[in-house]
């Protein structure tokens, strides 16, 4: 497994998204993750499902310190007073008595952004995150967490994937040492029939989506699939064994398209 270094944070290059993951469904194929050798777990407190990525971290049976784990907060939870009660709520739910990565969801303009970082950084220093970040954050948005954060920020998360050109993320994130984080990786599953990536995985005898995530991790940013099919998390982290050369690394960039957003909320900020 790669690491991606970011702010004093080392974070597994590839983790498992847990969006849209309930139930049983959830706590089994976290557990089921962990066996194959994954060593991060991405949730969220909007994703209710805290609990049973706690209960399939339990299952596998690997040492809590082995695995990174991260939540986020969700943006209704940003007022300083509730973000710590807040995050205690989550840990209660995960049965962990912290976290290695704390985020905020989304930004939220109705709560003062220093006030909502101070809160974040707060708990950090409280012991309940080892790491904090940001999510969903534009350059801008990244521009004023990083000068206004008593503390490090490592990382922000965001969707990214071929369709979606995120180079000013990108820049923004290595100005200031944090790593990005792709959510939606495989464009939710779009790319299964996409012809570049097809051929290029038949030079490697890879499928489209290995060479997605590949593309993504060789460009030093950490993605996070999601997949409810123990045969996906498999495949998914056969990533580590080639290399893509400069020019596949080009013609997979050359896939965005100015309508490649998959993921656009009616409170999600004018995105640069
Ligand atoms: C509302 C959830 C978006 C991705 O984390």
């Amino acid at each position: 497994m790669l690491f991606v270094e970011a702010n004093g944070a080392r974070i597994p290059a590839l983790g498992l998204g847990t969006w849209e993951l309930s139930g049983r469904t959830c706590a089994r194929v976290v557990e089921q993750a962990l066996r194959l050798g994954y060593r991060h777990i991405d949730t969220a407190q909007v994703y209710d499902n805290e609990r049973e990525v706690g209960d399939g971290v339990r299952a596998s049976g690997v040492r809590r310190d082995d695995v990174f784990i991260t939540t986020k907060v969700w943006t209704n939870h940003f007022a300083p007073h509730d973000l710590e009660r807040s995050v205690k709520e989550s840990l209660v739910r995960l049965r962990l008595p912290s976290v290695d990565l704390l985020l905020l969801h989304w930004p939220n303009p109705h709560v003062p952004l220093v006030e909502t970082l101070g809160a974040l950084a707060h708990a950090r220093r409280l012991g309940l995150t080892r790491n904090i970040g940001v999510s969903n954050f534009t350059v801008a948005l990244i521009e004023e967490a990083v000068a206004a954060c008593p503390e490090p920020l490592v990382c922000d998360q965001v969707e990214y994937h071929p369709y979606l050109d995120q180079t000013k993320v990108r820049a923004a994130c290595d100005q200031h040492g944090l790593a990005l984080v792709a959510y939606s990786p495989i464009a939710k599953g779009r790319i299964k029939n996409d012809e570049t990536l097809a051929r290029i995985g038949r030079v490697h005898r890879k499928t489209a989506a290995q060479i997605c995530l590949r593309w993504l991790v060789q460009q030093n940013v950490v993605a996070i699939p999601r997949t409810s099919r123990v045969e996906r998390l498999s495949e998914n982290i056969e990533i580590f064994d080639f290399e893509l050369s400069p020019d596949e690394m080009s013609q997979i960039a050359a896939l965005a398209s100015p309508k490649g957003r998959l993921t656009n909320f009616g409170f999600a900020p004018k995105w640069d």
